[in-house]
């Protein structure tokens, strides 16, 4: 899928054959009408809102519309304000996103009244794992958009750029104002002459669209870049080797945005190697960016093997140094404790670093969410976190409120959002995948919008346009159905996945199929799924009340004591936090037991749904997307069916308990699911 992609786009570019192959995302607005755009400053971004509004306007024909860049204390950053006689902004940035508000507006006919428009996080930006070979670590969509082995030290072809181009006028259109270019797990060739070269090549075509480049940083790097002995964040030669590089960046790129590192975690070399802590190593890097403006986002994403509870450890490790950070460096913190599972309660960390910045890091890459086979819409997900009570700060201290300078005076705000992205033609492998994106964007730049509203947002732009919108049948028999589908996606994947607050029972590091059995000697416990669900004869789930890890203690009061009490615990964490018996009576009367069956059942019976809402649509949409999405839901039903038959018959072996007999039953054996890896099932990825 590298160069033959490339060129097979090639073609299709310069015959005008982008049809319906997923490619034009949430971007097909056609011109219906005429508009005079009157404007003064002459900067390639505002030429750009001037282009896009000649070429998508649809609001009232012969109309005039006036861009104005001038301060207002209203308009924060770059956000911008719709005005009587056009769009008001403070930067031209803040003109572009203006215009494509008002454009999404007419597509989608929403009204269009004066109104401020102002970003929840300063920095929205997306974490691209991408490697300079090419491949993407957790990546389910072809290779990298930005890297390949042949082509990285080679000047950049007019078709790369056009391709990053593209990628920067979708992202500016939702508002994303950053990237990282490099997977976390960087290369060390990441700084070298060469590769700096090919990232102000990325960098210009970007800038125009308002999107900073930033690189992900490995921490050894003056050792193994450089030619040092130590890469000790204390030493002068280090703190040099650092300053000099991060000078010789921004001569080449003026407008760096700065680092993101992973550092002592999964393996990766860090501060603690050398008996230094987070702070000693981010606040080095951060006084070497700070003279440019740049920021260092500091991943809290550390585990190690020996601790009983993995859940615990960020917290443990961070909060001690809280106050410690330099003002622009920001802690990224994934959304829940361990991992982007299907479910996780929030991180603690949210709320609890009072006196330094944090932001959160979702995946929009369906890592643990069927990848790009399964429709999971993630905005439910993400709308979860932002609006959990951390009580941090009385009630209503939301982790939106606690990440975007509305409770705590962070000099900065972020967020961040592990890309799907790669060179398939779409975009993201899964028409609906493109929609995780989108959303990622929208509530990057909101965090209060609704998952509902996204989802609406987004099936008009894709599927619709602005004469169909309109129209009852469409609303009534593809809008509303196709949307209750998204919004029903995520728990659904929850219910055949993972239920009841089960998390990271994947079989192998491929984090596709079910493998609740799988722990191969030699292996690190917190590696393997027994490790997290501790099914037993006497019960299952992980104790983390205060009978257990106590990792409930890490929550502010009243939440401690809540998730602490199985009858006052959320059900849908349940088994997060507790060790149950097998006959434990849940809130509908059912037992622990019945109520896991009838979750994975109801699982199965959701996609079921879904593929009968698809099937009625397909008079509304073209056949090369209908066909792909119907195909990926049959996969995903069959996935679902492997997920229920290998979870219930394995637990079954330890619950001793018949499957409720209302139930459809398995159609699988346990033995042929554990010897035959779910990876024989896959098909399409
Ligand atoms: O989710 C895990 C992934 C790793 C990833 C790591 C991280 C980039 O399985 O592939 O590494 O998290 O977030 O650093």
């Amino acid at each position: 899928m590298k160069k033959t992609a490339l060129s097979i786009i090639a073609i299709l570019i310069s015959f005008g054959l982008f049809a319906e192959d997923g490619h034009n995302l949430w971007l097909r607005n056609k011109n219906t009408g005429n508009v005079t755009v009157v404007f003064s400053d002459n900067s390639a971004t505002t030429a750009i809102a001037v282009e896009e509004l000649k070429q998508g306007w649809q609001g009232k024909d012969g109309a005039t519309i006036t861009l104005k860049i001038k301060k207002d204390k209203t308009i924060k950053n770059d956000g911008f304000k719709f005005s009587s006689t056009g769009i008001q902004a403070n930067t031209p940035i803040g003109i572009l996103y203006g215009a494509y508000e008002l454009l999404r507006r007419q597509q989608t006919s929403e009204s269009v009244e004066e109104k401020v428009f102002n970003p929840s996080y300063e920095v929205r930006t997306l974490n691209h794992w991408d490697n300079l070979d090419g491949t993407i670590e957790r990546g389910y969509a072809g290779h990298s958009i930005f890297w390949d082995k042949e082509r990285n030290l080679s000047t950049s072809t007019e078709l790369e750029k056009l391709l990053w181009k593209e990628y920067a006028r979708a992202n500016a259109s939702i508002g994303i104002n950053g990237t990282v270019l490099n997977n976390v797990n960087a290369s060390t060739d990441m700084l070298t002459a060469g590769i700096l070269k090919k990232v102000k090549e990325i960098a210009e075509v970007l800038r125009p669209y308002g999107i900073k480049t930033y690189l992900s940083v490995k921490f050894s790097s003056p050792v193994l870049t450089g030619s040092l002995k130590t890469s000790d964040p204390l030493d002068p030669m280090v703190i040099k080797w650092w300053n000099d590089k991060v000078k010789e960046i921004y001569k080449l790129v003026p407008d760096f945005g700065g680092f993101l590192v992973k550092a002592s975690s999964e393996g990766q070399p860090g501060p603690q190697d050398f008996g230094r802590t987070h702070a000693d190593g981010a606040n080095m890097l951060a006084d070497a960016l700070h003279p440019f403006g740049g920021i260092v986002m500091w991943r809290a994403f550390v585990y190690s093997p020996n601790d009983k509870d993995r859940a615990k450890q960020a917290y443990n490790e961070f909060m001690p140094l809280d106050g410690k950070f330099k003002d622009n460096v920001i802690i990224q913190v994934k959304n829940g404790p361990i991992d982007f599972q299907p479910r996780e309660p929030f991180s603690p960390l949210f709320g609890a670093m009072k006196k330094t910045s944090v932001m959160p890091e979702v995946q929009i890459t369906q890592e643990y969410l069927g990848q790009s086979i399964h429709l999971v819409f993630l905005a439910t997900l993400w709308e979860e976190m932002f609006k959990s009570d951390t009580y941090q700060q009385g009630a209503g201290s939301t982790v939106a409120k606690c990440t975007d300078g509305s409770i705590y005076p962070q000099k900065f705000t972020a967020i961040a959002g592990v890309s799907n992205i790669g060179l398939d033609t779409n975009w993201c492998g899964h028409e609906f995948a493109q929609s995780n994106w989108y959303a990622f964007g929208r509530q990057a730049w909101d965090n209060q919008l609704t998952s509902k509203q996204i989802a609406e947002e987004w099936i008009k732009l894709t599927f619709g346009n602005s004469n169909s919108v309109q129209t009852t049948d469409w609303k009534n028999n593809f809008l509303t159905p196709v949307m209750q589908m998204m919004l029903d996606s995520r728990e659904a994947a929850v219910n055949y996945m993972m239920p009841l607050g089960f998390h990271h029972i994947f079989s192998a590091d491929e984090h596709y199929g079910p493998g609740p059995w799988w722990a191969p000697k030699g292996i690190r416990a917190d590696w393997t799924p027994p490790y997290y669900h501790q099914a037993a004869a006497d019960g299952v789930g992980f104790n983390r009340t205060r009978t257990g890890s106590d990792a409930v203690e890490q929550y502010h009061e009243p939440l401690a004591s809540r998730f602490n009490d199985p009858k006052t615990c959320p059900e849908n964490v349940l088994l997060w936090f507790h060790h149950l018996a097998w006959d434990y009576k849940m809130k509908s009367g059912r037992t622990l037991w019945d109520e896991i069956c009838s979750h994975y059942a109801s699982g199965l019976q959701q996609v079921t749904e879904f593929q009968k809402i698809w099937d009625k649509a397909e008079i509304y949409v073209d056949a090369e997307r209908f066909g792909r999405v119907q195909s990926k839901l049959r996969t995903q039903r069959c996935d679902a069916q492997i997920w229920n038959d290998a979870c219930l018959l394995y637990f079954q072996q330890f619950s001793k308990k018949p499957i409720p007999y209302e139930l459809d039953r398995p159609v699988h054996d346990l033995n042929f699911l554990i010897h035959n890896d779910m990876k024989r099932f896959k098909k399409g990825n």
